[in-house]
């Protein structure tokens, strides 16, 4: 077990950031309606990629699940400990395509056209999931059902909720918030919220 005293829990929290024990709810525009996902659906990954592919949310919910327990850490300044996902670890999705060697860079899509970026190694990192379930219950439409992005490390702004595509890229280029002024990294740790950061 690991050991979760209330002093280990305060070295878990990035420089000005405070402990939340609530599940703000957070993002831009309007939480997606959906009453068929077999129709509505569907999720493509595509780009620097050996062979595209789009799944529909039962060919996605048939591959292998995972779990991953983490923190997570958003810009505005709330942090939220020991959130367990159950979702498609991200190895699983990337075996149905063959990354390019070329791909250095990730740009997660969502519904309404809103995105955000992040170094390949980043999306890669083990304990990534595309979530579908949130401390054993199935994510909330607000907090992203059908499925959402889970990349704890980062701020929680490229978590990206709602994805419908995943897309390698050789060269960086802006998400949503990046545009907007926002760090194109985010580190929490290194408080790299904004641009200039
Ligand atoms: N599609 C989409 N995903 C998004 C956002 C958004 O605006 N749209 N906001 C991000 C931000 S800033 C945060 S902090 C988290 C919030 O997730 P939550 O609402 O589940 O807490 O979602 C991230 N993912
Ligand atoms: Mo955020």
């Amino acid at each position: 077990m690991p050991i979760n005293t209330e002093e280990t829990k305060r070295d878990r929290i990035p420089p000005n950031q405070r402990q939340t024990t609530g599940f703000p709810v957070l993002h831009y525009g309007d939480v997606p309606e959906y009453t068929d996902l077999a129709t509505q659906w569907d999720l493509r990954i595509f780009g620097l990629v050996e062979e595209e592919a789009t799944l529909s949310y039962e060919q996605l919910m048939a591959l292998p699940k995972g779990n991953s327990t983490n923190d997570i850490h958003c810009v505005t300044g709330w942090s939220k400990l020991d959130n367990v996902w159950e979702g498609i670890p991200v190895e699983e999705i990337t075996k149905l395509v063959r990354i390019k060697p070329e791909a250095k860079y990730v740009m997660l899509h969502a519904e309404q056209g809103w995105t955000a970026n992040l170094p390949l190694a980043d999306f890669l990192a083990p304990g990534n999931l595309f979530a579908y379930k949130h401390n054993g219950e199935e994510l909330t439409p607000e907090h992203g059902w059908p499925l959402r992005f889970v990349v704890p490390h980062l701020y929680f702004w490229k978590s990206a909720k709602w994805v419908r595509g995943i897309e390698f890229m050789e060269k960086d280029r802006q998400g949503f918030w990046e545009k907007n002024g926002y760090n194109m990294y985010g580190d929490p740790w290194k408080e790299q919220r904004f641009a200039w950061d």
